[in-house]
């Protein structure tokens, strides 16, 4: 399925991704709302309170009163949009991190300028080392494969994999300046800042090719080139399948260099 954008938001097609449509349908609503208000009694004011025979012009109010309570109602509705809409998902989304019970599939996700990396753990779960000193044009995230950890790694450049649902953990860090990682679809934006490793959490309920993968922070001349894709697996197994072909791909290829 290559997904429609369109004009309004794009499609949805993860867990929470509800919560964050409803709190911008929400919000988006609630501005026009005030937008035409504000405007509708702007336009009432210049009239009725406008210089003509008889009639000086004048800012003050003669009663305040109408208008003083649609502050206080505009403020609690704001209260009701941060602690009703806003913070329930943020919480979930930041707070409430899958447990070893959920069995989430952890992925380091490494920005540079101007591409996504996406380092896997492999079957044993365990992301082998890295280090700056290691990295080069075919080592970009700097894995270190005299590690044992590393042996059944593996590093895509700018194409994400992931199963459908299932919980996925994203660990996400940066090689150079601050950019954001982002997927529209999955409702799933999150800074990635140098020396820092920040995790973020996410469930996909369909699958498919090609949906995207963005930076989302203005990060040097090239930003707009900083995009990748992403491949939503029907179900474990078929990831696992892929996976197995890519790394024994990995393999072959280190052979051929020795
Ligand atoms: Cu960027």
């Amino acid at each position: 399925m290559v997904p429609e954008y369109g004009l309004w938001l794009p499609p949805d097609i993860s867990t929470h991704g509800y919560q964050v449509d409803r709190l911008i349908n929400v919000l988006h609503w609630f501005m026009a709302l005030l937008f035409v208000g504000w405007g509708i009694f702007f336009t009432y004011c210049l009239f009725k309170f406008r210089a003509r025979t008889g009639h000086r012009a004048n800012y003050e109010l003669p009663n305040a009163k109408i208008s003083k309570w649609a502050e206080v109602a505009v403020a609690g509705f704001e209260v009701v949009l941060l602690f009703g809409l806003a913070l329930p998902v943020w919480s979930q989304v930041k707070s409430d991190f899958p447990t070893d019970e959920d069995n989430p599939l952890r992925i380091r996700v490494i920005g540079e300028q101007f591409a996504w990396n996406f380092h896997y753990a492999g079957p044993d779960g365990i992301h082998g080392r890295t280090s700056p000193e290691l990295m080069k044009a075919d080592n970009l995230i700097g894995l270190d494969m005299s590690d044992p950890d590393a042996a059944d790694d593996l590093v895509t450049n700018n194409w994400m994999h992931i199963p459908k649902n299932k919980k996925i953990v994203c660990d996400v860090s940066t090689k150079d300046v601050i950019h954001s990682f982002w997927i529209p679809v999955l409702r799933v934006k999150q800074d990635a800042i140098p020396g820092m490793s920040i995790p973020v959490w996410f469930e996909a309920t369909e699958h498919g090719d090609k949906f995207q993968v963005a930076c989302a922070q203005l990060c040097g001349n090239n930003h707009y080139t900083m995009k990748g894709d992403l491949t939503i697996y029907e179900s474990e197994e078929t990831f696992n399948e892929w996976y197995e072909s890519m790394a024994g791909d990995g393999e072959d290829e280190e052979e051929e260099e020795e």
